[in-house]
């Protein structure tokens, strides 16, 4: 629509066009309000029922809630209007009605489950609120790659149907593959780790993967997007400050261009972490969480980190923090050990108080050590010759690591399940819309 003019954007004095959703009618007798909503904010359309044609003021306050309607009018100053301004219109069009019964009330008064608003996505993202969520994964998104721009990145995209899972076996969504047997990725991993040894070295991805996991959790999908970051001639700790570097520049881009979004969101103090995150080892971890006292059982050199311990060191720390230094045994065989103590491997954690967010490590980019890791985790190596081959052409050393988008939203908002970070949410229960 050419002539069109948004609802943030229409002057007094001046006769406009607007177009949106009727969010309101109010109707006081004499006189009755038609609030039209577009992605701006909202406008007041004042009916002087006596002054006005009767067929005007007939179409535009018997229509129904969240039709979509354009309205031509003269704008005019009005205090008492929630904007200051209101147009009375000259010519009402209902470009869409909307049927009176609505599966949700996007003007929020009456309140709808989750599992409600999934199913009526739609009609849901017409709350600004809900809409602002959204608004900020896109900034997110945007600054995450102007980032990688300012260090050097390139970005790719690499296959999303494969002939094998890298991150082990168990959760893998298999497909058909004109009669062959292929799989859903889970991770960009092998593809990104073979660009860093081309004339590329240092790319990122912006992507879904796919993991058949059990879990139904606050916190895991069976679809998600990754940030994927890898750079040839890197350790793990120059890619712990890239990682810190992407977290840093995308709550700096939401704190600098979201703020009517977050107002909405009833952040008012937001604050974009400054100090630099500290690095624990996995020892000194697993010290501070025993140290905390919260977890039945302590923990022992080698588990892994359960939720409550996670929870438990977040809180004593307080802020975003790495874990460097894990046993190699929990780590994936990518990860490259330290030679003078094999049991322990370079590979690191990005921690939000309220669970992780970021894997990754310095690889293993020797050939012969690459092969034997296959082996140390009963992987063939032969089912991986497309990426191990490679290895014996020039693979410089490097490192990468790999954010969990949603992850990221929801604990830069504070939502409490993951699948408000995403439009349409895939797990166990939910494959449509
Ligand atoms: P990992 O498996 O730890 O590492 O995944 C990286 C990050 O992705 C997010 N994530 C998920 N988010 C929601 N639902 C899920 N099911 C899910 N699974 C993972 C998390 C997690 O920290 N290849 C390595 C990365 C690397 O080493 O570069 C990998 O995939 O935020």
């Amino acid at each position: 629509m050419e002539n069109r003019t948004h609802t943030a954007d229409v002057a007094a004095g001046e006769t406009a066009t607007v177009a949106g959703w009727v969010h309101e009618i109010r109707d006081l007798g004499g006189i009755a309000f038609l609030i039209l909503r577009d992605r701006t904010g909202k406008l007041q359309i004042k009916f002087e029922k006596d002054e006005m044609d009767e067929d005007l003021v007939e179409t535009g306050l018997d229509v129904h809630r969240e039709s979509v309607v354009t309205v031509t009018g003269a704008v005019e100053e009005e205090p008492r209007a929630p904007t200051g301004l209101e147009m009375v219109p000259d010519s009402l069009d209902v470009l869409a009605g909307a049927d009176p019964e609505l599966p949700l009330d996007p003007s929020g008064k009456v309140d709808a489950e989750l599992p409600t608003r999934l199913d009526n996505r739609t009609l849901d993202l017409r709350k600004p609120e809900v809409k602002a969520i959204f608004e900020i994964r896109s900034e997110i998104l945007r600054s995450v790659r102007e980032y990688f721009r300012s260090v050097g990145s390139t970005e790719i995209n690499t296959p999303k149907i494969v002939a094998t899972g890298t991150e082990g076996g168990t959760e893998l969504f298999p497909i058909t593959y004109f009669g062959q047997e292929a799989f859903m990725n889970q991770s960009p991993q092998l593809f990104k780790q073979l660009m860093v040894g081309s004339g590329l070295e240092r790319v990122f991805e912006i992507g879904p993967i796919f993991r058949a996991e059990e879990h139904n959790t606050p916190r895991h999908l069976n679809e998600a997007t990754m940030i994927d970051f890898e750079s040839a001639f890197v350790d793990h700790h120059e890619a712990m400050d890239v990682c810190e570097g992407t977290l840093k520049a995308a709550y700096e881009g939401v704190a600098e261009n979201c703020a009517e979004e977050l107002e909405l969101l009833g952040y008012d103090d937001f604050a974009v972490p400054e100090d630099d995150f500290p690095r624990l080892t996995y020892e000194e971890a697993i010290e501070r969480v025993n140290a905390t006292g919260e977890l039945d059982e302590q923990l022992v050199w080698g588990d892994d980190l359960p939720t409550e311990a996670e929870k438990a060191l977040g809180s004593d720390v307080g802020g975003h923090y790495f874990i460097t230094d894990w046993p190699s045994e929990i780590k994936p065989f990518y990860i490259q050990d330290y030679d003078d103590d094999p049991q322990l491997s370079k590979g690191f954690d990005l921690m939000h108080p309220r669970m992780e967010l970021v894997s990754g490590g310095q690889r293993e980019h020797r050939y012969d050590e690459l092969v034997a890791g296959f082996e140390q985790q009963g992987l063939d190596p032969e089912q991986f010759d497309y990426y191990t081959r490679m290895f014996r052409y020039g693979m410089p050393p490097h490192a990468g690591w790999a954010y969990g988008v949603e992850r990221l939203v929801m604990t830069m908002l504070d939502l409490d399940n993951i699948r408000e970070a995403v439009l349409f949410p895939r797990d166990r229960q939910r494959l449509s819309p």
